[in-house]
């Protein structure tokens, strides 16, 4: 009810955090072009099998002195994998403890989203492409919610059985067909694009291998840098694309992993990949770091440190936008305030901060990934508060959705979207 959206109001006041004002705006009516790198981890980034980048473009990319990467950023997706991770950059939201709030709740439920704040306060057009189903994890429901003018999966695309493979078209078939569609797109838009083809089982068509597979002999984990690979490619051919049409003058793009590829029943072959003798349960949880990078022309970039993860990217994404996310309602911070807690909450109540880690009942020293087994007094004090704010930070957003409380969240600024407003129209275009 109402008074729960007061006390959630209350924590994220006492909570929040002013961003970075060197970055306020930075980005002002650019075009946003968000794209989705499935199952796509940090540990790619600047990988090498036998003497090859696995990821030269991605690599290039995450150095280049106009894109902002996270070197410690970190996916924080639950059971919902791909809508958790959506859920989060659209609402910095977190996804549910079990099922996928995107599914449970996205059709009913009143949302303060990315699309529709960018819409209201600036003008922008707001899309979604996706070569796969349109009712995969309730998207067609969710994004009406979310406010999205467009969404245009699969049957918008043309389908051939050697485009598809998986959950959808090949990502290089998936983009070159796109650019019809964002061509005609009006500007400022944001756009995210939702590749598929980097997805377990990691099955590629023997044409589109340009990497040998790794030799781990786990089955499930040695396609991994074949489809990151070509995923890679795919986003080298778009930015070509974007910088043939001049788009990439006024586009920021924004790249991220979604979740782990690469589960933790497969430490032996982790350990290996690492180049390690062994992967514990702490290395398992660094192994949930996945790309974060924002890239534009005279944007000034750099490789940060901070720890942080997908529940961030909203707040720092207005900040450049030169939105203020002040009173709203959102769980994370922006990554480049010089304040940023850097408390990143695993769906399951672990965490990490720079100085500490917890995997189920053990907590670990970060920078030395040594259990803390006799922790004195003060220490102990410290980390259980840690680990209480991550819980508490986690349950009071689960009040958020399960209690559909933004239906009673009615700022001056904010016009509450309609989903009969929308209408995606699942046929070919
Ligand atoms: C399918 C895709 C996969 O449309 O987004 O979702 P995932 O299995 O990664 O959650
Ligand atoms: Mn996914």
């Amino acid at each position: 009810n109402v008074s729960d959206l007061q006390s959630v109001k209350k924590y994220l006041k006492v909570n929040y955090v002013k961003p970075n004002k060197a970055y306020s705006g930075v980005a002002k009516g650019k075009n946003v072009m968000v794209i989705h790198l499935e199952s796509f981890q940090q540990f790619l980034i600047d990988y090498k099998w036998k003497g090859k980048e696995v990821t030269p473009n991605l690599n290039k990319l995450y150095h280049a002195k106009n894109t902002l990467s996270f070197a410690n950023f970190y996916n924080q997706v639950g059971q919902g994998k791909t809508s958790d991770a959506e859920m989060m950059l659209e609402n910095s939201l977190f996804g549910l403890q079990s099922g996928s709030a995107m599914s449970s709740y996205g059709t009913s439920n009143t949302f303060e989203s990315a699309p529709a704040i960018l819409k209201q306060q600036q003008g922008y057009t707001t899309a979604v492409m996706h070569g796969g189903a349109g009712s995969f994890w309730n998207r067609n429901n969710a994004y009406k919610q979310f406010g999205y003018d467009y969404f245009m999966p699969l049957s918008y695309y043309e389908n051939k059985p050697k485009y598809y493979i998986g959950y959808g078209l090949k990502d290089k078939i998936f983009f070159s067909q796109s650019i019809k569609y964002i061509e005609r797109l009006p500007q400022p838009f944001y756009l995210k694009l939702i590749t598929v083809t980097n997805h377990y089982p990691y099955d590629l068509d023997k044409k589109n291998q340009s990497i040998a597979k790794t030799e781990t002999g786990d089955e499930t984990v040695d396609g991994y840098v074949q489809t990151a690979r070509y995923l890679d490619q795919a986003i080298g051919q778009l930015m070509r694309w974007l910088k043939k049409t001049g788009l990439d003058k006024n586009t920021m793009l924004v790249l991220y992993g979604d979740h782990y590829g690469i589960s933790g029943n497969h430490h032996k072959a982790s350990a290996e990949l690492l180049k390690q003798d062994e992967f514990n349960n702490f290395d398992n949880l660094k192994f949930q770091r996945v790309p974060l990078m924002i890239h534009l022309k005279g944007l000034r970039g750099g490789v940060k440190k901070t720890y942080g993860g997908e529940i961030d990217v909203l707040p720092t994404l207005l900040n450049l936008l030169g939105i203020s996310n002040k009173g709203t309602i959102q769980f994370g911070h922006d990554l480049l305030s010089k304040d940023a807690p850097q408390i990143v909450a695993q769906r399951n109540g672990d965490f990490i901060t720079p100085k500490y880690a917890k995997v189920g009942s053990t907590y670990y020293d970060t920078k030395t990934g040594q259990e803390i087994i006799k922790p004195d007094k003060k220490l102990k004090t410290e980390l259980i508060a840690l680990s209480n704010k991550v819980t508490t930070q986690l349950s009071l957003s689960d009040r958020v959705i399960a209690g559909n409380l933004l239906r009673f969240y009615k700022p001056k600024w904010f016009k509450k979207v309609k989903p009969q407003d929308y209408d995606y129209n699942e046929q070919k275009a």
